[in-house]
């Protein structure tokens, strides 16, 4: 009697199968061994796979595509040196609580835990563990399926964050019966659960809120991660209260919103005296509550899915544990008419307040001095952004990121991208790269000379993949600065001097502008943006305009012995 042969499939194809059947569409990267046929094969089956020409760039694209989406960004890389270099992006990611899953391939197990001396050799998994939410392998083809939605509810559960997934070469080269290999995977049935706040939280925030003589809304990057965007606004507009965004919430609600207190953060800081954080921790860049930013005195309510994160700086009288997205409704809903509401006295106070420094600010944003400045630049750069709030706007850098935070406008949520919680360098072409492809909308990227140098080889990988991004370098010959003409050797801040970035991106077929005046800049953007096409613009920045360590200059430990 004949029998059928049995239908077969290997590990490269069980990964591919376990991705798409969670719906990953999807997969940022550097191939190689072993790992390139799973590229190969994750292509074939409909998935899309980005090729990068660095494994933490790739990274960052998984983790700013998870920021967005609040799926988890899957970047995969060969073993040691590969996994390395994108288990940086890895540990952005956590540190910045986006959802990210880092999967590389590894060496012989039995190799490697010898330490006989295998192909890039190393024990990735144990590496992992410090920098990551969860660390794991899969030692068997058949445990793929567990492997991967293991790592997708580790990543989205809770608070988000970096996993790392080792596959051993072993396993992605073994095969397993078709039928049994189909059993084997699993779907992530709501791998980010809502998570209900107790009614007892939501009454007793509300009711420190009602006494409130100076309340203040601190919105954090978790809020704009929640996607709770109508029931934000919602609260905020029917409470009256000042709102104050962090940078990657600008936008939630838009920057000209008559609430906004961002031009007057300092002033609601020191006098608030109930703040409401949502989505934001208080940590270095809140100067931690204390004092003399802030108010000794203040109140805190702290709405934020990550239980351990209360009390971690000030005490929260008044936490809420829970998603933003439920605490947010839970709020709207037991909330009484008019229970809270902000003074006149105070919402007058902080309207003044922002009116003056608005006006402070007005000279040095409407002076036109050549060379650029990094004010005279940025407007620019917001001009052109002003009737395309759809587009993505990354911002790295040291000045130009500080600069950049107060200078442009955000009318829509989740459309501002930066250096975050680390304030890392070079996470601009990663970020832009997975903003292009999750968004099919236009992104321009604003970055220091010395941000860009961190990742501007995948100016290339924009222009392979075709993708909208326009970057902007502002070129200020250096780190902070630049130094005085002609300095040889150069100084640890400085940079080539009047470097041409924009010949680079026409080595590959791109747009590249060189630019010197403000009007300039403005119509370069502009047609970038209007273009759809790979544009880099050289923008000339007074290489004496910076501040050295940007806007935390008070951070950085100064010798009295150098001269
Ligand atoms: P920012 O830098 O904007 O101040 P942080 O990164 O410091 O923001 O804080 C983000 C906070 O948001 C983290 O404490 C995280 O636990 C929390 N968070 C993330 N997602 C959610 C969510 N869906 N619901 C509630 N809290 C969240
Ligand atoms: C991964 C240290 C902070 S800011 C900066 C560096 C190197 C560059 C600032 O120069 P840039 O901006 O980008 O030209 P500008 O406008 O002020 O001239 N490595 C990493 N992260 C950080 N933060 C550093 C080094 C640093
Ligand atoms: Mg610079």
């Amino acid at each position: 009697m004949d029998s059928q042969p049995t239908a077969m499939t290997d590990g490269l194809h069980l990964v591919a199968d376990a991705l798409k059947i969670n719906g990953i569409d999807t997969v940022y990267g550097v191939i190689g061994i072993p790992v390139t046929d799973l590229a190969r094969v994750i292509q074939e089956d409909g998935i899309r796979f980005y090729g990068f020409r660095h494994e933490q760039s790739a990274g960052n694209a998984a983790a700013i595509a998870g920021f967005l989406t609040q799926k988890p960004g899957i970047c995969m890389t060969v073993s040691a040196p590969g996994f390395l270099n994108g288990l940086v992006a890895l540990a952005n990611a956590t540190t910045n609580c986006f959802p990210m899953v880092l999967i590389s391939g590894s060496s012989e197990r039995h190799i490697v835990d010898l330490e006989q001396g295998d192909f890039e050799e190393m024990d990735q998994m144990a590496a992992a563990k410090s920098f990551a939410k969860a660390s794991y392998r899969v030692n068997r083809i058949e445990d793929i399926g567990v492997g991967i939605a293991r790592a997708i509810h580790a990543a989205c559960a809770g608070r988000p964050g970096g996993v790392y997934l080792d596959l051993p070469a072993a396993v992605l080269g073994s095969v397993l019966e078709l039928g049994v290999a189909k059993k084997s995977l699993i779907k992530a049935v709501e791998p980010s659960p809502a998570s209900i706040p107790s009614a007892e939280s939501v009454t007793r925030a509300l009711n420190l809120l009602s006494k409130a003589e100076k309340p203040l809304i601190l919105l954090g990057k978790g809020a704009a991660y929640a996607q709770a965007d109508k029931d934000i606004r919602a609260f905020v507009e029917k409470t009256g209260i000042p709102y104050l965004p962090m940078s990657m919430a600008k936008g939630l609600l838009p920057d000209d919103h008559p609430q906004s207190a961002a031009a007057a953060r300092s002033f609601v800081l020191k006098n608030a005296d109930v703040v409401m954080l949502v989505g934001a921790r208080l940590n270095w860049l809140l100067s931690h509550g204390k004092p003399p930013t802030w108010n000794p005195d203040t109140r805190f309510i702290q709405v934020d899915i990550a239980a351990h994160e209360i009390d971690s700086n000030r005490p929260i009288e008044a936490p809420v544990v829970a998603d933003i997205k439920s605490a947010m409704a839970a709020f709207l809903a037991a909330m009484k008419p008019g229970q809270v509401k902000a003074s006149a006295a105070w919402v007058g106070a902080v309207t003044e307040q922002k009116q003056k420094n608005v006006e402070k600010m007005a000279a040095r944003l409407n002076a036109d001095p050549t060379p650029m400045n990094f004010s005279s630049a940025l407007r620019a750069v917001r001009n052109a952004l002003a009737s395309r709030p759809d587009v993505y706007v990354v911002n790295d850098g040291a000045n130009t990121l500080d600069f950049g935070r107060n200078i442009l406008d955000m009318k829509e949520p989740r459309h501002r991208l930066d250096s975050g919680t680390w304030g890392a360098m070079g996470i601009n072409m990663g970020y832009s790269i997975g903003a292009a492809v999750v968004s099919n909308k236009p992104v321009v990227v604003i970055a220091g000379d010395s941000a860009f140098g961190f990742c501007g080889m995948e100016i290339e990988t924009i222009c392979r993949y075709k993708l909208p991004v326009t970057t902007v370098i502002f070129n200020n010959n250096g780190i902070y600065r630049g130094d005085k003409p002609d300095t040889f050797p150069p100084t640890p801040t400085g940079l080539y001097q009047n470097a041409r970035y924009d010949k680079m991106i026409e080595a590959f077929g791109g747009v590249g502008v060189h630019v010197e005046r403000s009007a300039d800049l403005q119509k370069a953007v502009s047609d970038g943006i209007a273009s759809g096409k790979p544009t880099l613009i050289n923008a000339a920045i007074d290489p004496t305009a910076g501040t050295e360590s940007g806007h935390i200059t008070n951070l950085n430990p100064k010798s009295t012995l150098v001269s």
